[in-house]
């Protein structure tokens, strides 16, 4: 189990990427699977080379090419950039909050917000958006994205959005250069990208591949988007977010791309809250979650729990999907310690309360078709502003 430090809190720096509804069609010859699928997405017609492969025999395409990726031609780390300077986890309140709907039922999931909302119940001292927003402030998580390919002039049109971590500690000395409420959150910022986000050939590792700015709306996905999210003292979800897609309001400056805030009164008290003008979502599979779980059971050999055992027995059931711990594995967690971490010591109680879990509704989404919901709807609410790099990434 890898464990994370808050630097790579929601850093996207992990894993490699495949996003984006298609991928670019720039092979002339279609040496591929038949297409059997209808094509249904919007955007502009497919005006690449000929097709002079082997005949499609699959249902005819009825629908708009969907092939809209761009292929920059400007330069990586050329911009046009944003820094996120806020990232909002809603755990209640009202639907226009966060994010996407994804049952189909005219409501906006968002699973990960009850959890977090219940968490917040059961420990009280563990404020997650208070921890997001130190760390965004300190400069501990500080993500940029590249517009690459976008119409450096009018800052609109096809595009694709690039992930990064960066720095504002470019001459190195161990604080940020410039006032993060001031000059970073104002479109000031100069940025250091951190090899971390970067693969072997320094192209980035987590992108979306289709994205498009018009009218002003920013919009990209869905696609798969691999996420780390860590949860103070209690476990990091290093995960896959499926479905994943990004809608935001914005307004291009001259520094880069900018939010707005969305008003919206999330607790019904007449009077709205400020919201990012970004917002962030999916659904991660349950099964993903049970892993991490397991694999954090597997380093609890103070309880007596071999490295491989699946402690917790987990999958769809006749009507919902069932959590378990295995009842023939015996936990002794009254000999782990705090050295241990805070799953150890607790493991019985994590059985305990593990066939609960279907029951608290963050598990929400059906993702096979089979009517029983096997993931758990995420969004996060992003604030953006423009930002400029400084130089190449700083070495690894
Ligand atoms: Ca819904
Ligand atoms: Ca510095
Ligand atoms: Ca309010
Ligand atoms: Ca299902």
């Amino acid at each position: 189990m890898k464990k994370l430090s808050l630097l790579m809190a929601l850093g996207l720096g992990l894993g490699v990427v495949g996003c984006g509804d298609d991928t670019a069609e720039t092979s002339t010859t279609d040496t591929g699977t038949a297409d059997t699928a209808t094509d249904t997405g919007s955007g502009s017609t497919d005006t690449g080379t000929t097709d002079t492969g082997t005949a499609d025999t699959g249902t005819a395409d009825t629908g708009t090419a969907e092939d809209t990726t761009p292929v920059p031609t400007d330069e990586q780390f050329s911009g046009p950039f944003s820094y996120v300077w806020r990232l909002q986890i809603p755990q209640s309140g009202t639907d226009a909050e966060c994010c996407f709907d994804f049952t189909a039922d005219g409501v906006t999931d968002n699973g990960l917000g009850t959890l977090i909302g219940a968490l917040g119940a059961i420990a009280p001292d563990v404020n997650i958006q208070t921890t997001l927003d130190g760390a965004v402030a300190d400069g501990s998580i500080a993500l940029l994205l590249e517009y690459a390919g976008l119409d450096e002039t009018t800052k609109t049109g096809p595009t694709q959005l690039w992930f990064y971590l960066g720095t504002n500690d470019v001459d190195g000395d161990g604080s940020g250069d410039q006032a993060w409420d001031t000059a970073l959150k104002a479109g000031e910022g100069i940025f250091q990208v951190q090899p971390t986000s970067l693969a072997a050939d320094g192209s980035p590792l987590i992108k979306f591949e289709s994205a498009e700015i018009d009218s002003n709306t920013l919009s990209a996905g869905p696609g798969d988007f691999p996420l780390t999210i860590p949860i103070p003292g209690l476990l990091t979800l290093d995960v896959t977010i499926k479905q994943a897609q990004i809608e935001a309001d914005v307004r291009p400056e001259a520094s880069g791309i900018f939010t707005n805030d969305a008003d919206i009164d999330s607790d019904g008290d007449g009077t709205p809250e400020v919201w990012g003008g970004g917002k962030l979502g999916g659904v991660i599979p349950v099964d993903q979650v049970i892993g991490i779980l397991n694999d954090l059971a597997n380093d609890c050999a103070c309880a007596g729990i071999a490295p491989d055992a699946a402690v917790i027995i987990a999958g769809e059931g006749t009507d919902q999907y069932d959590v378990a711990c295995d009842p023939t594995i015996t936990i002794n967690d009254g000999a782990c310690t705090d050295a241990d971490g805070v799953i150890c010591g607790n493991l019985s109680t994590v059985c305990g309360f593990a066939p609960a879990l279907p029951t608290l509704g963050l598990i929400d989404v059906d993702t096979n078709g089979n009517t029983i919901p096997d993931a758990i709807s995420v969004g996060l609410r992003l604030s953006m502003s423009g930002a400029a790099l400084a130089a190449t990434p700083v070495a690894p």
